[in-house]
């Protein structure tokens, strides 16, 4: 009995010791998606600094670009049609979507960690929603996910 409470001992001792594996996370770039045309699903992710994401191109012509990233990110574009991964070092929410499709709502929002940067997502959400001519509930949608 008692070799058995020093095994799970050990065991929690190194599940705390052990660094968090960083985790990679898809999004799939869609011509037609769960909530209709142009899209990236899942348009929400929320991750851990250290991650990685993946923008996966399912069909042709889109592409991703940043929009708002937590201070001090390089901003990022990926090629059109090609697969993009990021990495994501810096707490906070990054906004971002597909050029081509802006105006059906090609956006979508990681979560890093705390949302260190709302003031500035929040500004730039408000330039970016005259823009979104058609799906325009998705920002607000997407927005409404953030934990804050
Ligand atoms: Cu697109």
């Amino acid at each position: 009995m008692k070799h058995v409470r020093l095994a799970t001992i050990i065991c929690a001792t190194f599940a705390l010791a052990a660094p968090a594996l960083a985790a990679d996370h898809t999004i799939n770039m869609l011509n037609y998606g769960a909530d209709g045309g142009m899209v990236f699903e899942p348009a929400f992710v929320k991750v851990e600094v250290g991650d990685t994401v993946t923008f996966q191109p399912k069909n042709t012509s889109h592409y991703v670009q940043s929009y708002v990233t937590p201070e001090g990110v390089t901003p990022w574009k990926s090629k059109l049609d090609e697969p993009f991964t990021v990495t994501i070092d810096k707490e906070g929410v990054y906004m971002y979507y597909c050029p081509p499709h802006l105006m059906m709502s090609m956006i979508g929002v990681i979560q890093a960690g705390n949302a260190t940067n709302m003031e500035a997502v929040t500004a730039k959400a408000a330039k970016l929603k005259p823009k979104l001519v058609m799906k325009g509930e998705r920002l607000d949608a997407y927005l409404g996910k953030i934990a804050k």
